[in-house]
């Protein structure tokens, strides 16, 4: 495992400390090869040293973009030393092998931060140094390889301890430094350049991607925009079949991903359920006995909203529904599956853009959202929590009855999908009422309390539906305000997280007015 180093391969940029470092190694009797600038501060250090154009035959050449790129270099540090074979090209090619390499790569990240040409910076991309470190980490069985300054100290440390040998567990710590290097590097080069492509689709191939199709713009007409596929068993909008209707549009894509993974918190083998989407977030969900009954219950909780909405379904669209949802104006249908007839209707609508995605995704499945902030990106696990697999805790003197209960697990099934702060009513498996994206929750109580009014009017009600609803909120209530105006909007049954400072009071609020209430421990924010 002990490697003795007789010949050193030196090729730095940043040249600190260099010479002391060289003329130790020298002191060891150790040959020094090294690259133009390199050698010549060896030189100069007094110590004797050989030009890398003497090893290869050919001079440094094009602005010194070749001059370490040969076999001479290369076959030096890849050959396995106790392999046959490899001895043996050695021996015919007049290769001798490189113990230890020692590199650090032009200073591209620096040429970039000082506001360099473009030129400039496509100069201070290194291409030898990179190579000759990946190579040198690859055999790393047989080579050290340095790339930082700071580890010359232990290298030295080591030789000294060794009689001139380098030990495997070094080797390999100084590989596993070297590839990290290596791969921040073109980290910094690729950041570089797409930084430097403006007004172009956004590339985010880097991310694993595959591009699905350049959009005509982003979520504005001046910003640019591109749609991409990430490697994944997850069925949904990326994966889709469109069968009909205009190219999807940026919001098209984010409304319709909003809206299936929404429809697929609700098992087929259950019920059927449908949700219509607008602006990122549902303005009406509802179970029913079959597709078409669900939409219309979905519709009636916000017929204005659902205007130029998308549609999503858990079960194989049937031409009853496709009937139904072509009576008003709609943006997109996603569903699973479709029948000829219903793909026949829809047909007749030519600008009706019609996805089938095959399966509906697991909404239990692990995964990771991500989410780019200034200078940064967000990554965090998928909000998998089903409110199936949560103890729901009765902390009410009145515990909720059955049908209650039913209703609350589906409020709280809708809220994990509206944007915070989240206040959802629902009645008979449908939502009557959905207030989303304030800054207070008591603004959207109040909200989703007045749309219920509004709807009551369009549909010529005597009292909204909100009267003897049930309501979820997606994150504790901070104070009994908010869920006093959901009780004025007539709610009488709640399920939040709890978690407040203020629970207690929150629940006596309850007590007081005779309402249940159920805490899920899990809380639903999404912004
Ligand atoms: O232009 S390069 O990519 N072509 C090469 O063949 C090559 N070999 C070493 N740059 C190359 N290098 C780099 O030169 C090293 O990574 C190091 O940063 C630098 C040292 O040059 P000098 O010894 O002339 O100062």
């Amino acid at each position: 495992q002990l490697r003795p180093v007789r010949r050193a391969l030196l090729s730095v940029s940043d040249k600190t400390r260099l010479p002391d470092f060289a003329r130790a190694l020298a002191a060891r009797g150790v040959e020094l090869i090294s690259t133009g600038g390199t050698a010549k501060a060896i030189a100069e250090a007094g110590l004797k040293v050989k030009d890398v154009s003497d090893l290869t035959g050919f001079p440094e050449m094009m602005d010194g973009r070749v001059k370490t790129l040969h076999p001479k270099v290369h076959g030096g540090l890849l050959a396995i030393r106790d392999n046959d074979e490899h001895t043996e090209a050695m021996k015919t090619h007049n290769i001798a092998p490189i113990d230890l390499l020692v590199v650090n790569l032009y200073p591209f990240e620096a040429t970039v931060e000082r506001g360099a040409s473009f030129n400039d910076c496509i100069e201070n991309i290194d291409i030898g140094g990179p190579a000759m470190i990946r190579a040198a980490s690859k055999n790393h069985e047989d080579v050290a390889v340095v790339v930082d300054v700071n580890d010359y100290d232990a290298v030295l440390e080591d030789l000294a301890r060794h009689e001139g040998s380098t030990t495997l567990l070094l080797r390999r710590r100084l590989a596993a430094k070297a590839y990290a290097r290596t791969a921040a590097y073109d980290a910094a080069i690729s950041n570089w350049f797409a930084a430097t492509i403006q007004n172009d689709s956004p590339d985010y191939r880097a991310f694993g991607g595959k591009l699905i199709q350049s959009l005509r713009y982003g979520e504005n007409p001046h910003q640019n925009a591109a749609f991409y596929a990430l490697p994944g068993r997850r069925p949904g909008v990326a994966t889709a079949r469109q069968l009909q209707g205009k190219e999807l549009s940026y919001n098209n894509i984010n409304d319709t991903d909003a809206a299936y993974e929404c429809i697929a918190e609700f098992d087929p083998a259950r019920t059927a359920a449908c949700v219509i989407v607008k602006h990122a977030n549902p303005c009406g969900v509802a179970e029913g006995p079959d597709l078409a009954t669900a939409y219309q219950k979905a519709l009636a909780c916000d017929s204005t909203s659902a205007f130029g909405g998308i549609i999503a379904m858990n079960r194989k669209l049937d031409a009853a529904t496709a009937r139904a949802i072509t009576g008003i104006f709609t943006e997109v249908i996603i569903a699973p599956d479709a029948t000829e007839e219903a793909i026949a209707i829809i047909a007749g609508r030519k600008q009706l853009r019609l996805l089938l995605a095959g399966d509906l995704p697991d909404p239990r499945e692990a995964g990771l959202t991500a989410k780019t902030v200034a200078g940064g990106l967000l990554v965090q696990s998928r909000d998998n929590a089903v409110v199936d697999d949560m103890t729901l805790k009765v902390v009410t003197r009145r515990a909720p009855t059955e049908a209650e209960l039913r209703d609350l697990r589906f409020a709280f099934r809708v809220a994990k999908h509206v944007k915070s702060n989240t206040i959802v009513y629902a009645k008979d498996s449908a939502t009557v009422g959905i207030g989303a994206g304030q800054m207070s929750r008591v603004d959207s109580a109040r909200i989703a309390a007045r749309k219920a009014l509004d709807a009551a009017g369009e549909l010529k009600l005597a009292e909204p539906l909100t009267k003897g609803s049930v309501v979820a909120s997606d994150a504790f209530f901070p104070f009994a305000d908010g869920m006093l105006a959901c009780i004025e909007a007539g709610a009488t049954a709640v399920i939040q997280p709890g978690g407040s400072m203020r629970d207690d009071e929150v629940i006596k609020a309850a007590d007081e007015h005779g309402i249940a209430m159920v805490m899920s421990g899990v809380r639903h924010f999404k912004h």
